[in-house]
């Protein structure tokens, strides 16, 4: 009987599961929609609402905590009944989860996790005693602007900056800015925290429930996300431990726990409580699970010279890198599954750059300037291949790359500024245009520091469906332009899957675990490109 494999993804908005065979081809995927199959939680887009009774904060972006609790119940109940998976061939298991986004367990959680029965939901048996803070951060929130001015000053007084330290500038979303705010406001709450978990390693603790569930490790990579992680050092920067703490630092680190060194680390085997309940083989691994955007990067494995741009209400970039070179223009992680060894062919470190006028800035355009109509949209594109008539940047929201930048801003061909372009149209070319040399110039500076070309993007979300879109990419990047794809289990000429690259990156870290815990120690690309054997991984589009 083949081995399955399973990845979960705890996004924003949903909780996703897909499943692969030892030869990682997709055999299904099934969802919970946070809104629509959980109303009673009253998230729009998986976040409360502004306002709302729960939030401590108007402004604040979170989630009630149960509700993560209750889409686990719900996914398992899609999973055994309504889908029917063969749930008993399963033998390892790893997740995703939104990167910088935290959970607070409360003194006594892991006995609660303990003494939980089969009979009844997670939900049911933990609301009231797994959590200390009920209502948690979700990685939009923007309410910690000062504790980051905080942060960068502790880091400077300690003689290195916050992004020589931890890979990144302090950003509102990351872990250390929402503590130090949260233990601010909170401390009785801190105080009753036994373990403060990232989504991703929240996840993993939760499969492990039952008579012998334990703590799961952070990841190395998702880790970076924190402003807290000292990456060259390899341990938790001790003055800024310090300062969110508010005290020496010692219960902050007991209360991340540790954090997993080796990214083949198997957690536990599956809980008890999920062997009973759902009827999980009892030697089905659990495996470190790491952030979303590491989780795409595993699924699609680019090589040095080779990056993956993901087209989504922000349009973000990853690339492989070799180098730390810590830049606050963008973010510096840990490879999810590099070893970190010489001989190891993963390189150790992944950039992202992250530009915020993504998929809503370019649907702004469409919807102002080509009637609501994508075939308008491209058809200008396409009229206009190069920036004859001028050039045009949309910051409709206060950018990240370049930093705050903002408004509207139009140029004719001569470099005059203009309050709109002769023909209107010509907006749709202007932008995809200007959002292109945006990727090729950075890409191109950061490559360079390490002596790479790019040869290869792969592209994924919405917009890479848009063929116009990826053509005008690949001239302007000068490079192939690649559609990954997911190949269904037959493997029969053009089965592909739309599948969800994030929990298929979680279900192929799974295989990886596994082959190296139950057969032989691989390295990442060995596995994957034996697993895989000859089948095609993605389709050229330009
Ligand atoms: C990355 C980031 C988002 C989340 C989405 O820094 O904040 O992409 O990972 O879940």
């Amino acid at each position: 009987m083949c081995a399955l494999f399973l990845g979960l993804d705890l996004s924003t908005q949903a909780l996703k599961a897909s499943l692969l065979d030892e030869h990682l081809c997709g055999i299904d995927e099934v969802q919970v929609r946070f809104d629509n199959d959980l109303p009673r939680f009253e998230t729009q887009g998986g976040i409360l609402p502004r306002g709302h009774a729960l939030l401590d904060e108007t402004d604040a972006a979170c989630s009630p905590a149960v509700m993560y609790l209750a889409a686990l119940d719900k996914l398992w109940d899609r999973i055994r009944y309504e889908r029917q998976w063969p749930i008993e061939r399963i033998a390892a298991i790893s997740a995703a989860g939104q990167q910088h986004a935290s959970v607070y367990l409360a003194t006594g959680a892991l006995d609660a996790l303990r003494c939980i029965r089969s009979a009844e939901t997670l939900e049911e048996q933990l609301h009231t005693s797994l959590f200390s803070r009920q209502v948690v951060p979700n990685w939009q929130d923007a309410t910690t602007l000062e504790e980051c001015a905080e942060l960068m000053q502790k880091a400077e007084e300690h003689g290195a900056s916050l992004c020589e330290t931890t890979g990144s500038i302090a950003h509102t979303r990351f872990t250390a800015a929402q503590i130090l705010r949260w233990r601010r406001r909170h401390p009785a709450q801190y105080e009753m925290t036994e373990r403060i978990q990232l989504v991703s390693n929240f996840v993993a603790t939760m499969l492990t429930a039952g008579a012998e569930a334990c703590m799961a490790p952070l990841d190395q990579s998702d880790a970076c996300g924190m402003n807290l992680w000292d990456i060259k050092a390899g341990t938790w920067s001790a003055p800024l431990v310090a300062l969110v703490d508010g005290e020496n630092g010692e219960t902050l680190s007991s209360k991340l726990g540790d954090v997993a060194r080796d990214p083949r680390h198997v957690v536990a085997r599956v809980g008890t409580w999920w062997q009973q309940r759902y009827g999980l083989r009892p030697d089905c691994l659990v495996c470190q699970a790491t952030g979303d955007n590491p989780a795409t990067l595993q699924c699609l494995t680019p090589a040095l010279g080779e990056a993956v741009l993901s087209l989504g209400t922000s349009d973000t970039v990853l690339l492989p890198s070799t180098m730390y070179v810590p830049d606050p223009q963008y973010h510096t992680f840990q490879h999810p599954v590099s070893s970190r060894s010489a001989s190891d062919e993963t390189p150790p470190y992944f950039l992202m750059l992250v530009y915020k006028n993504g998929s809503l800035a370019r649907e702004w355009v469409r919807d102002t300037y080509c009637d609501a109509q994508w075939a308008k949209f491209d058809e200008a594109v396409q009229k206009w291949p190069t920036p004859t008539q001028g050039t045009a940047f949309y910051w409709l929201q206060p950018e990240i790359l370049p930093w705050d930048a903002r408004g509207v801003h139009r140029f004719d061909a001569a470099g005059a500024p203009v309050a709109e372009f002769a023909e209107r149209t010509y907006n749709a070319p202007a932008m995809v245009q200007s959002q292109c040399l945006a990727f090729r110039t950075r890409i191109e500076r950061v490559l360079a520091s390490s002596g790479t070309r790019l040869s290869r993007v792969y592209v994924v979300g919405g917009a890479a469906e848009n063929h116009t879109l990826c053509q005008l990419l690949a001239n302007v990047l000068g490079c192939e332009v690649a559609r990954p794809v997911i190949q269904g289990r037959s493997a029969d000429a053009g089965s592909v899957v739309p599948y969800n690259f994030c929990s298929v990156g979680a279900a192929f870290r799974a295989r990886w675990v596994w082959e190296c815990a139950t057969k032989e120690q691989v390295s990442w690309e060995t596995c994957i490109r034996q697993a895989r054997g000859a089948r095609r991984c993605f389709l050229r589009v330009s």
